[in-house]
């Protein structure tokens, strides 16, 4: 099934972070792995989601639903034993909640998103087989103050840090307030996702400790990225809250601030195929906490 023989038990097939060049290299792995009778995607998606990396579900959540939810954002950034928690990253230059992770694990209310057939249906139909949370989190890109995400792959630092041998994994990003063209919404390059961006730079100890903040270690170069933005464009995701969009793992996305005074909250689930798992990180020094990059890789059920 893969397009270009690389052998992973090996080889590093996606290497990054090693070599004083950058470098767009091929992908090597398919994209969608199950088929339209699998799940609730039909064929037409599943072909637009091979062909651009993301696909977008306008509600997702009913408006009830969104609005348990958002009590339930609201209720874990006042909660001070959340704020205490490592697992919670505020922005740089203040105080403010920028994500929390394990989010399945910290509340109830959003691990019944992890077995929602909605949502991990979807999951299992596009990896084509059982799926595990690699991570979940909640970001809430508070109005006024608000910072970026800067452009990267996420199966860049996944691969380099966490040990995601192969691009068999999928993200799905759930609005939990109004996505405007100016609150700072996800940006995606449709198409990228099947060119791998190879990084420059090691990954210093501890990483994870700057780069959940504000990433610099493992973004792509301005050239790669110039190169990417000519041939795919940019496409900006907005809609109601409810609306959701799921991403190939390895598609180019970022995000701006918000200096409106409109949040841009939330919640981001990543499922990668048990086939998958992850092993010692390609390009770390040692794995991320497993709050970040899951070491348990026990099948998510549908409820
Ligand atoms: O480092 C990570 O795993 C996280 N960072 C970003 C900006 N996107 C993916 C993921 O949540
Ligand atoms: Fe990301």
């Amino acid at each position: 099934m893969s397009i270009i023989e690389c052998n992973p038990t090996t080889t590093d097939c996606y290497p990054t972070r090693k070599a004083s060049e950058a470098a767009l290299l091929y992908r090597q792995d398919p994209v969608v792995y199950g088929k339209p009778d699998d799940g609730p995607i039909d064929a037409e998606t599943l072909e637009s989601f091979d062909a651009n990396g993301f696909l977008a579900v306008r509600e997702l959540l009913r408006p009830d639903e969104v609005e348990r939810y958002s009590a339930e954002l609201d209720r874990l950034a006042a909660d001070p034993r959340v704020l205490a928690d490592e697992r919670t990253v505020t922005e740089r230059g203040s105080e403010e909640v920028r994500s929390i992770f394990e989010v399945h694990k910290i509340s109830e209310v959003f691990a019944e998103i992890v077995h929602d057939p909605r949502v991990v249906g979807r999951a299992r139909q596009i990896l084509g087989s059982d799926v595990y949370v690699h991570q979940s989190r909640v970001n809430y890109k508070p109005g006024f103050t608000g910072k970026d995400f800067y452009w990267h792959s996420d199966f860049e630092t996944w691969h380099a840090e966490d040990g995601m041998p192969r691009m068999r994994a999928v993200s799905i990003s759930i609005a939990l307030t109004e996505n405007y063209v100016h609150n700072g919404g996800l940006m995606i390059m449709p198409g990228s996702h099947k060119t791998f961006v190879s990084c420059v730079g090691e990954t210093p100890a501890d990483h994870y400790k700057a780069s959940l903040k504000s990433q610099e270690i493992g973004t792509p170069d301005p050239a790669s990225l110039s190169i990417l933005a000519d041939k795919h464009g940019i496409e900006l995701f907005t809609g109601p809250a409810g609306s959701a969009t799921m991403f190939d793992c390895n598609c180019m996305h970022g995000s701006n601030g918000n200096i409106t005074p409109f949040p841009r909250s939330n919640v981001f689930i990543v499922f990668n195929s048990v086939e998958n798992a992850c092993v010692e990180p390609f390009s770390a020094p040692n794995p991320r906490p497993s709050f970040i990059g899951a070491r348990d890789f026990t099948p998510v059920s549908i409820r």
